[in-house]
């Protein structure tokens, strides 16, 4: 499907395989969606979803689908249909989950996988519009660990390039098909390897396409690399910054010097480079003069596109999947399309309000641009700079209406002071979502054999 679509319009009942990817934020926005395809499906087909919410919270996505799939989905997505077609073993299939007879969730074996050259046909886009932009994938896997980041718990701790000359096809195909210039490359960590870098750099040089890298800051301390990619397109970057804060990116394990942030972001500032970063707030330590400084921070090192983003997790993820979470289960907002959509508070901080802390955060990105009109003088980055504060003012709205829902949600569970009334808000949590922490333990290894029960999973 492509954007603006609507799902209701395409003929449902004549499917047999219905293959939905879930984010977080596009479960909870199109849950009608998802009960359209749940009621107009035929009784034999199956509904498969996979991405972030189905790996993360498979006890939602298995109220409307058949089958989760976990982590990387290309191969145990085919896996799943031969064996289906064929009526064989569902415990062959790799990171599959499903609800079986006795009403349990049952897991398969989770596999990762080596160089997946998966590129996009662009003849499935040929009755698309002219695209402004697209994502193209590079390479899958970073190597670092930080504790908030749940895509690299999707790709893995390898870092995996994909074949240059395929890269160059895909791209050159998408731009003949849909006349796209502009590519996000949705690597985690694109600058991983050097050598893979100047691969790219050499095969786009001359070309006529713009990339954003999502990648680390490190990639400053390389001036010829950053210049090799800039020839070849790579004008923009986004830096997950995270912090100036060294205790905060210790806390995250970050595994960077905080001091060297600043220096590397004005180097790039000075190889005329777009800097788009993330920062992230809400952890105990961090109060309103701390949102406010870095503020300022970001409009000193000379970032063009900074987000204050709120701390997110998904509940449960220790008994799911044994994973760390930065926020426990009970301060985690739950249900509401705000779910690790990181620009809208979804958590309870412990020392303020939920609705004070996206007032802060609306409040810093305001902040962040008189500064940053105040220090920058190069009318191309000037011209950016007005660019992204408009966007920024385009999202206000939606912004407030976020914090009266905060304001009405919080209310019970602060003191006027505005302290978290932790007891209170912990016995709610379990009242409401305990059975899902105990559905999820007593499935706990749970090892999928035989036929699949379309049983749903616990309301
Ligand atoms: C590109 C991207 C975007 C683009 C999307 C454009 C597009 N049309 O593709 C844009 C910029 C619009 C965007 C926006 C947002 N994004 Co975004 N985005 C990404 C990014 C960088 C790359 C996604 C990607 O292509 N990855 C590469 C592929 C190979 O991996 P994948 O998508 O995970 O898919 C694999 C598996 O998940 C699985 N799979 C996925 N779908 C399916 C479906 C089936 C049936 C099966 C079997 C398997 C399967 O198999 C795939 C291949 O192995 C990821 C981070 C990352 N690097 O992954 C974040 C990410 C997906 N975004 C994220 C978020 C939070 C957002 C925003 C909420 C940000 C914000 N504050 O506004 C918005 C939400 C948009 C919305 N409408 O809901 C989070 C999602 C977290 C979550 N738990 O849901 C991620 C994971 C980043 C992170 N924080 O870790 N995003
Ligand atoms: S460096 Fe980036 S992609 Fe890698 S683990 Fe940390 S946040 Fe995730």
């Amino acid at each position: 499907m492509l954007w603006g679509e609507d799902p209701a319009e395409y003929p449902i009942e004549s499917y047999d395989y219905i293959l939905v990817s879930g984010l977080g934020t596009h479960f909870w926005s199109n849950l009608a969606a998802m009960r359209v395809v749940k009621k107009r499906k035929r009784r034999d087909a199956k509904a498969i979803m996979g991405g972030p919410h189905a790996t993360f919270a498979p006890y939602e996505a298995l109220k409307y689908v058949d089958f989760v799939i976990f982590n990387e989905g290309e191969v145990p997505a085919l896996q799943l249909i031969e064996t289906l077609e064929s009526g064989g073993d569902l415990s062959t299939v790799h990171n599959l989950g499903y609800v079986d007879d006795e009403g349990l969730l049952v897991t398969t074996d989770l596999h990762r996988y080596g160089n997946l050259d998966v590129a996009i046909q662009p003849a499935l886009l040929r009755n698309a519009p002219t695209l402004p932009w697209a994502p193209v994938s590079m390479s899958r896997g970073c190597p670092f660990n930080c504790s908030f980041c749940y895509a690299v718990r999707l790709l893995g701790r390898q870092f995996r390039p994909k074949d240059v000359a395929a890269i160059r096809a895909e791209v050159d195909a998408l731009h003949a098909a849909n006349g796209v210039t502009r590519f996000l490359v949705t690597d985690l960590n694109f600058g991983t390897s050097r050598d893979f870098c100047q691969e790219v750099a050499r095969a786009f040089r001359g070309a006529p396409y713009k990339f954003i890298g999502l990648t680390r800051v490190s990639i400053a301390d390389d001036d010829e690399l950053v210049e090799d990619l800039r020839a070849a397109g790579f004008e923009d970057y986004y830096f997950g910054v995270e912090s100036e804060d060294p205790d905060v990116l210790r806390a995250f394990n970050k595994n960077v010097e905080a001091g060297e942030q600043r220096t590397r972001l004005l180097k790039m500032a000075e190889h005329d480079i777009f800097i788009h970063g993330g920062l992230i707030f809400g952890t105990d330590a961090q109060d309103r003069g701390a949102v406010e400084r870095t503020a300022q921070w970001c409009a000193e090192a000379r970032m063009i596109h900074p987000n204050f983003y709120c701390i997110t997790d998904y509940p449960f993820q220790g008994v799911l999947h044994g994973a760390r979470q930065d926020v426990e289960d009970h301060r985690i907002i739950m249900e509401h399309i705000n779910y690790q959509h990181f620009s809208f508070v979804g958590i309870f901080p412990r020392n303020m309000r939920p609705s004070e802390l996206q007032r802060i955060l609306a409040k810093c990105s305001d902040d962040f641009f008189v500064r940053a009109f105040e220090i920058e003088k190069r009318p191309k980055r000037l011209v950016r700079l007005k660019a992204v504060a408009r966007l920024k003012a385009a999202e206000k709205q939606e912004v407030e209406r976020h914090t009266a829902f905060l304001e009405k949600l919080e209310a019970p569970y602060y003191t006027a002071a505005g302290e978290l009334k932790e007891e209170l808000l912990k016995a709610d949590f379990d009242g409401k979502y305990g059975h899902i922490a105990d559905w999820l333990e007593r499935s706990r290894n749970r090892r999928g054999a035989g036929r699949a029960a379309l049983a749903m999973a616990p309301a």
